[in-house]
């Protein structure tokens, strides 16, 4: 740990929270387990790792759960339509290329209604942190299937189980073109923090998948009693990217068959390339 690193570690949470927290927006509406304030934990401890001046910063989302952050943090943020987190970010990015961006949302805001807006923001790799709370359901509204919920996993428009396959978020950032994505689940504090903190430095569009809990619209019908049960299970069915990868190569047959039951985890993709703002910059300066 290098110096400038362990100034930062001797700050307590309590700082962090008096530093980056709304007082009088607390208490928060999560229940009880949930796993989008430990996520917003990592994001502040990631911002005050990178000394990010938050005079600087935007934080956007769309609607849901996972999108009332912004409005908990001492930062200038907008709280948008469902599934449109994505399109005001680009317009405030491009309106003022300075700012850092920082976009909370869910797996139905990000992927359900915002699907479009997602693959059409990640192919133009504007330069933006996304934290997409991944709690496999539509938590806000009641429980119902979202495109990230299991097969056969119960919902309240899944009485009977799941039919419908899902769609695995990151896989799909990466196919679209991000140059930084990582999938962690709650329940490990430092990569994710990691993760973010690299999510921040890169200049281009960065995907950063929690898997998170929600105790209440998702774990209570799925047979996820008490709230370890969540973490025990992702500790079950999560593999380190570097882990999956090997079985993948060398594995027999049913090592490679048990993978089904796995999700790969870790920093999943980077790479560098020029981000939309530096496109249109470059386009000005030449052309016009
Ligand atoms: C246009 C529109 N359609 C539907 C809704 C209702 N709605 C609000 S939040 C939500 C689901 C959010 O799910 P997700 O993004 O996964 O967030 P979570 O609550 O699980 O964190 C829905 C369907 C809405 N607000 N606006
Ligand atoms: S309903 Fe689910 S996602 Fe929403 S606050 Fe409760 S546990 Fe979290
Ligand atoms: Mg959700």
């Amino acid at each position: 740990m290098d110096e400038e690193e362990s100034k930062v570690d001797i700050i307590s949470g309590k700082k962090i929270q008096e530093k980056y927290l709304r007082e009088e927006m607390m208490p928060t509406i999560f229940c009880d387990g949930c796993g989008i304030g430990n996520t917003l934990d990592y994001t502040l401890w990631a911002l005050e790792r990178e000394e990010i001046d938050m005079e600087k910063t935007v934080f956007l989302s769309g609607i849901g759960c996972s999108s009332r952050v912004p409005g908990y943090v001492k930062v200038d943020s907008l709280h948008t339509t469902h599934g449109r987190a994505l399109a005001f970010a680009t317009g405030v990015k491009l309106s003022n290329p300075e700012l850092n961006i920082v976009v909370f949302t869910g797996d139905g805001d990000c992927i359900g209604i915002g699907g479009n807006h997602f693959i059409h923001a990640v192919r133009r790799n504007v330069d933006m942190t996304v934290i997409a709370v991944n709690n496999f359901i539509y938590g806000m509204t009641g429980g119902q299937v979202a495109p990230t919920t299991p097969e056969e996993d119960y919902a309240t428009t899944a009485p009977y189980g799941n039919v419908e396959p899902p769609f695995d978020m990151s896989k799909m950032a990466i196919a679209a073109g991000a140059t930084y994505v990582a999938r962690w689940p709650v329940n490990r504090p430092n990569q994710p923090i990691n993760s973010i903190r690299e999510g921040i430095k890169n200049k281009g569009f960065s995907f950063i998948e929690m898997l998170s809990p929600c105790t209440t619209a998702y774990g209570r019908r799925n047979q996820f009693r008490e709230i370890e049960d969540l973490w025990n299970w992702y500790e079950e069915h999560t593999m380190l990217a570097e882990d999956y990868e090997m079985v993948e190569k060398y594995g027999d047959e049913e090592e490679k068959e048990k993978l089904k039951d796995k999700i790969k985890i870790g920093e999943l993709h980077s790479e560098e390339k020029m981000c939309l703002s530096e496109r249109y910059q470059k386009l000005m300066e030449e052309r016009v």
